[in-house]
């Protein structure tokens, strides 16, 4: 029976109407079969809607619509669909004013998305051939090896003198851009570092076939490693100190990583990037202790340059990065990426947090208390804050002879973050099911701007995940599980926005590899940064409401860039939520 004929008389022989294909909106990799399971139809009123079983063509549901909802910036009223009675793994169609949507119920149905942002890295790597058994078709030659690199005038000391050439090799490019920034990379580290710490059994059977898959050591620091070892290069031997990025003056062409010709610099220490640098490095010393025997000696070198890097940071807590000005001061201009950023406390509470852990100093200890945060906001890369929370939660959730929380004080610390945490998530949560796409997120204008499906939505989702883990309670899973179903299609624009993933996603994101490498297929299991009103980038947008302020074409930056920050957050909270449900 073609499907069609199926769908007609599946619903019992009413009209197949014109309506637009894609108005129904929902996770377009599928469900856990004891996940809610929620639909959104983005226009036209809705009596009634039928869940057809694909193969066999018989009706397993009839529902009326749960809710509808107005938008908070538009008059759009939306309808709320829940079909969560389907349990039966299987593929399904959702049959609602003539339109027809397919979908899936499936164990693990997360697990070819968690492992695809993992492989995202891989295909970032700068200094190491991507070979066609790892990369098949995007397979290409090695990038920018980085083994003669210049000392920018801003970062030169009575030791390296500007234009002294050193080794910086290996490491992850930025995002679409072929620049490395300390700032990104060691937040990046630090995100998924964090969530090892919580699924470590989950990460010892991942394999996502990198060259490294064979060894020991779990592929998610093994994919770490590669970016830590060229963070170790960024240390000025001299006095501890980490330069702020590793970068050409301006952005390259959208050229192949051979076709660049720009000189490499690397640019001012700052103390943003040495804070950064300490923290993840501190923890990597930890995690990395077990592993001796794929990297070793790893573990003590790391500790011992964050504990330089944070006593230089110590000396020269001003020194905050500020492109402008140096272009006053030194040649050549540098324009490219800034990660800006002109207060380094919730850096020294991350830093000192994972210093103290590691080594137990009071010095750090007496650190952290002194710039503790006020309240928890999830992490992003200017806001580190909630690394250092969630280093502290994993004290209680998690407690292994490494981490040296013990003192009656360390406990109290611990329940004052938690209380912290749960404040917020319960303040995220309120609303969320009688809202729009029944999403914690996306019901904010304040939610839109660069890169907010990771820096909002994802890494929401990844807090969602400690106030379950804290308490138990489901609600909370849910909600991380609809921040999820938001990024996959659950949404304004109808966008899975993962490349390679899902029925409609993004083709031409701002990435110099994908765009030059003469594949069609952008590289897969990339996070775009989202819709972001902003529309700083003279791209074309069909909207100009915050949550359709999204374009795919290649040259918005500004909606349609992909990052490393990103592609961790999303290991984040894939990993967790596939994790989790792998227990169930
Ligand atoms: O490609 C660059 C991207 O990686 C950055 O995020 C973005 C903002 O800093 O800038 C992009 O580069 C653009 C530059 O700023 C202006 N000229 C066009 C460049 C993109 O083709
Ligand atoms: O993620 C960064 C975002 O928060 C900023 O608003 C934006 C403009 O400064 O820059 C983003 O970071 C870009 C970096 O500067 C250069 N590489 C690409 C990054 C993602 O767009």
């Amino acid at each position: 029976m073609n499907i069609a004929l199926l769908l007609w008389a599946a619903w019992g022989g009413m009209a197949i109407s014109n309506h637009p294909a894609d108005a129904v909106r929902l996770n377009q990799l599928g469900y856990e079969p004891q996940q809610e399971k929620v639909a959104t139809v983005n226009e036209g009123e809705v009596r009634e809607f039928a869940v057809v079983d694909a193969t066999t063509g018989s009706r397993v549901l009839t529902g009326k619509p749960a809710y509808t909802a107005s938008s908070a910036w538009s008059d759009k009223i939306r309808t709320v669909l829940d079909f969560s009675s389907v349990t039966t793994p299987g593929r399904y169609l959702l049959v609602v004013n003539g339109d027809s949507v397919a979908f899936e119920v499936r164990k693990r149905v997360l697990a070819p998305l968690a492992d695809a942002a993992l492989k995202s890295f891989y295909y970032q790597r700068t200094a190491t051939p991507i070979e066609e058994r790892y990369a098949g078709q995007w397979h290409r030659p090695a990038g920018h090896p980085d083994d003669r690199v210049l000392v920018h005038p801003s970062a030169a000391g009575p030791k390296r003198e500007a234009g002294t050439v050193i080794a910086s090799s290996k490491g992850w490019y930025d995002a679409g851009d072929y620049n490395k920034y300390i700032v990104n990379s060691a937040f990046s580290i630090g995100l998924m570092e964090a969530v090892y710490c919580l699924f470590p059994d989950y990460f010892a059977a991942q394999r996502v076939n990198i060259p490294e898959s064979d060894n020991h050591t779990p592929d998610l620091l093994d994919e770490m490693y590669d970016n830590l070892s060229w963070m170790l290069t960024m240390q000025d031997p001299d006095d501890g100190g980490v330069y702020h990025k590793l970068t050409t003056p301006s952005f390259e062409g959208f050229i192949t990583p051979a076709e660049c010709r720009q000189p490499r610099y690397v640019v001012r220490k700052s103390v943003t990037a040495a804070l950064d640098f300490a923290a993840s490095l501190a923890k990597a010393s930890s995690l990395f202790a077990r592993f001796e025997q794929d990297y070793p000696g790893f573990a003590r070198q790391a500790l011992e340059a964050a504990e330089r890097a944070y006593s230089w940071a110590e000396a020269n807590p001003r020194a905050f990065y500020r492109q402008e000005q140096l272009n006053r001061q030194y040649q050549p201009p540098v324009t490219t990426g800034t990660y800006g950023d002109g207060n380094a406390d919730d850096e020294f509470f991350w830093a000192a947090t994972e210093l103290y852990l590691a080594t137990g100093k009071p010095a750090y200890r007496e650190r952290v208390t002194t710039c503790m945060p006020t309240a928890f906001a999830p992490p992003s890369w200017g806001g580190t804050a909630g690394l250092g929370v969630f280093a502290w939660l994993r004290t209680e959730l998690k407690p292994t002879s490494q981490d040296r929380a013990r003192t009656t004080e360390d406990r109290a610390l611990v329940k004052t973050l938690k209380n912290m945490l749960l404040d917020y998530a319960d303040k995220a949560v309120r609303g969320a099911d009688r809202s729009p796409f029944h999403a914690p997120y996306g019901n904010d204008p304040k939610d839109f701007f660069w890169g907010s499906l990771a820096e909002r939505c994802a890494t929401q989702g990844s807090s969602l995940v400690y106030a379950y883990l804290l308490t138990g309670e489901r609600r909370y899973l849910t909600n991380a599980h609809r921040d999820m179903d938001y990024l996959l299609g659950r949404n304004a624009t109808g966008y899975c926005y993962v490349t390679g993933f899902g029925t409609k996603s993004p083709l031409r994101p701002h990435h110099r590899l994908s765009a030059s490498d003469g594949i069609d297929a952008p590289i897969p299991g990339f996070l775009v940064g989202g819709p972001n009103p902003g529309q700083s980038d003279g791209a074309v947008y069909p909207s100009r409401l915050p949550d359709e302020s999204y374009t795919d074409v290649e040259g918005s930056y500004a909606s349609n860039e992909i990052a490393i920050n990103w592609s961790a957050a999303l290991v984040s909270l894939a990993s967790s939520l596939d994790a989790l449900s792998a227990r169930h």
